[in-house]
């Protein structure tokens, strides 16, 4: 029997603060106490099979999820869908695919070499999007990769998980701007990701955006322990499209940045 979409998100929450110890202090610091509601969680992948995009959306889809919008980030060499549901409830999903044909013959080499650790029963499993990283890496093929992809090397690391989870700012009572919302957040001693600007986007494109830097965490490679960028948390304000109608998609422009909340500098 499978889990149910709830038990689904709460599995997926559980994984993504032991990485993220912050994100639970985010939830104090805005929520007080109350629940606070995600407009969307990020998945990242390598595009090679069986592990590329749609095998991840597949679980997405499973539960009643369907596909709407695409992205493509040229310089990240990477592409992107998002996914939303019809119980407004459950946040949107957004999974992006590292390009990996477009890099050195180094970094297919070393990416290849982890995505065939990977058993295809592995990608089917319920657990599958909070199961981590599936093979063993060297700190000094980490730190090869970071050289051409700061996504490869975060992948490397962390593997299948939630790499952010999304405050929606428009379901946050006592807050009216996201300008609010980061003042808040560095009052509380946040760094927040400055990368185009501490807000990226703005009403004209229907969607604002920010986020935290990622926490870091001790990883533990085959060769030996680094402390380095996990995971972290955005927040976002949408704007109306047509007369109570918010915009629901993404901004290429915007989520180009937020890709830099896992920079290591
Ligand atoms: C995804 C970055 C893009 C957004 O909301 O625009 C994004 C990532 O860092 O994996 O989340
Ligand atoms: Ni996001």
């Amino acid at each position: 029997m499978s889990q149910s979409v709830m038990q689904f998100f709460e599995n997926l929450w559980q994984d993504y603060i032991q990485l993220t110890p912050s994100a639970a202090k985010v939830h104090e610091v805005l929520g007080k106490g109350r629940d606070i509601i995600n407009d969307h969680v990020a998945f990242r992948t390598f595009n090679i099979a069986p592990v590329g995009l749609e095998a991840l959306a597949a679980h997405f889809i499973a539960m009643g999820y369907e596909a709407k919008g695409d992205y493509v980030f040229e310089e990240k060499r990477l592409v992107a869908k998002h996914y939303e549901h019809s119980d407004p409830r459950l946040p949107k999903i957004f999974i992006s695919e590292l390009l990996v044909e477009s890099f050195s013959p180094e970094l297919q080499r070393i990416v290849k070499n982890l995505v065939d650790q990977v058993p295809a029963s592995a990608v089917t499993a319920e657990d599958f999007l909070y199961s981590g990283a599936h093979w063993q890496i060297s700190s000094t093929d980490y730190e090869r990769l970071l050289e051409e992809s700061e996504y490869a090397a975060w992948m490397a690391a962390f593997g299948f998980r939630a790499n952010h989870f999304t405050v929606n700012v428009n379901e946050l009572p006592d807050y009216d701007s996201l300008e609010q919302v980061n003042q808040t957040l560095k009052n509380a001693g946040f760094q927040l990701n400055t990368s185009g600007g501490e807000i990226k986007g703005s009403s004209d494109v229907f969607l604002e955006q920010s986020s935290t830097l990622a926490d870091h965490t001790a990883v533990r490679f085959s060769d030996m322990e680094k402390v380095i960028p996990s995971c972290f948390y955005e927040f976002a304000k949408r704007y109306e499209i047509a007369p109570n109608q918010l915009y629901t998609g993404f901004v290429a422009a915007s989520a180009d940045k937020i890709f830099e909340s896992t920079n290591a500098k």
